[in-house]
């Protein structure tokens, strides 16, 4: 069946946005439904109609489905992490906005477990780690895992000017903004009113140690294990024995300015279809633009482990700007420049809204 515009309107309504963290700006829903999808509606609608003349049946007929994500909500989430700093590891910045998080996701109702870890750096330091996991009816069975690291790196070792090398990273793109997203997927998620399938049970995982690998200025190679290390932790040993779930979604710079989220190599390799999906979806949304169907190169994020360790096939959402001399990943990764002044609400509505299409298409 295909959905009236003025029906859609019951469907998208995004719950009022308050509280969502310390600083929240303007984030009326109504005024964002009509910004974003009233256009995107009509041109959907339309589209829809002309596909539906040509489908042979109702079934791939693809619509918004879900609420609509606030990014003011998630630029409030990524701006109350920077807040304490850089959070790196074994500092009180890392020790208090891990609180923070843990707190944020039981304010919206789920069940939280930390897991603590002794981690072992490159080049001996042992760090104390908490892999977050924030869980959406914990007792279902079928689910879905989204994730993001929380720390900072602690080395702005790719910065343009050498002084700056050895001076710690906010990671408002690198560390917050996946956070961000996933905690505003969760005040969503929140309601009694929340349309998810019912079958379906969602985990946040928040991973910790992800960024203290192989510094730059070293002079042997990177062996490539330094990386990860509290998804390493977690993929051999998950918070719940056996844990499975249908499938990964891992957020990691999901917020910079002028992001192309290109379809990456490991994604690709163990997960082919979930990209597909995922890719789908933000076109379905308005988003394609920030989803090009085009390849980049094969990343060592925490959804390697993920993969081949815990066997649960995971993508990974990470930029690629192909024609950026300081980084692939952008300007400002490993830079003293990654902070709030580089992130970008636009990205992160893309992306957000495109996980609200994958997650509330799930049967
Ligand atoms: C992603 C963000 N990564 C680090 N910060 C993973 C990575 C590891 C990227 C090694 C490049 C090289
Ligand atoms: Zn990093």
């Amino acid at each position: 069946m295909i959905t009236k515009i003025n029906d859609m309107s019951k469907v998208l309504f995004c719950r009022i946005c308050n509280s969502a963290a310390r600083s929240i700006r303007i984030c009326n829903p109504l005024i964002l439904f009509s910004f974003l999808f009233l256009p995107l509606s009509s041109f959907l609608f339309t589209s829809c109609s002309l596909r539906k003349q040509a489908a042979s049946n109702d079934v791939a007929v693809l619509q918004p489905v879900g609420p609509a994500f606030c990014a003011d909500s998630a630029y409030a989430f990524c701006e109350a992490q920077c807040e304490f700093g850089p959070r790196t590891m074994n500092s009180q910045a890392h020790e208090d906005c891990g609180a923070w998080i843990m707190e944020k996701f039981k304010s919206y109702g789920m069940s939280v477990t930390p897991q603590q870890a002794l981690l072992k750096g490159y080049d001996g330091t042992m760090l104390r780690a908490t892999n977050i996991i924030a869980s959406y009816r914990p007792e279902l069975t079928d689910r879905i895992l989204i994730c993001a690291h929380w720390d900072s790196r602690p080395w702005a070792d790719n910065d343009p000017d050498e002084a700056n090398w050895h001076k710690p990273v906010l990671a408002a793109n690198d560390g917050a903004s996946g956070v961000a997203v996933m905690l505003e997927l969760a005040r969503l998620l929140s309601p009694d009113s929340c349309l998810l399938s019912p079958s379906l049970g969602v985990d946040f995982l928040c991973f910790d140690a992800e960024d203290w690998g192989f510094p730059q200025w070293e002079d042997t190679d990177d062996p490539g294990d330094t990386w990860a290390l509290g998804a390493q932790h977690w993929a051999a040993n998950p918070h719940t024995d056996g844990y499975k779930a249908r499938y990964g979604i891992l957020l990691d710079m999901v917020g910079g300015q002028g992001a192309q989220f290109y379809q990456e190599q490991v994604s690709l390799q163990y997960a082919r279809s979930i990209v597909k999906k995922v890719w789908r979806a933000s076109q379905v949304v308005g988003f394609g633009s920030f989803f090009p169907k085009r390849e980049g190169v094969g990343i060592t994020d925490d959804h390697l482990p993920v993969n081949r360790v815990a066997k649960i096939p995971c993508i990974d959402i990470i930029p690629y700007y192909p024609d950026c001399a300081q980084s692939s990943f952008g300007p400002t990764w490993h830079t003293v420049n990654d902070d709030m002044a580089h992130i970008d609400r636009n990205t992160l509505q893309a992306v957000g809204q495109t996980l609200i299409q994958v997650l509330w298409s799930e049967k």
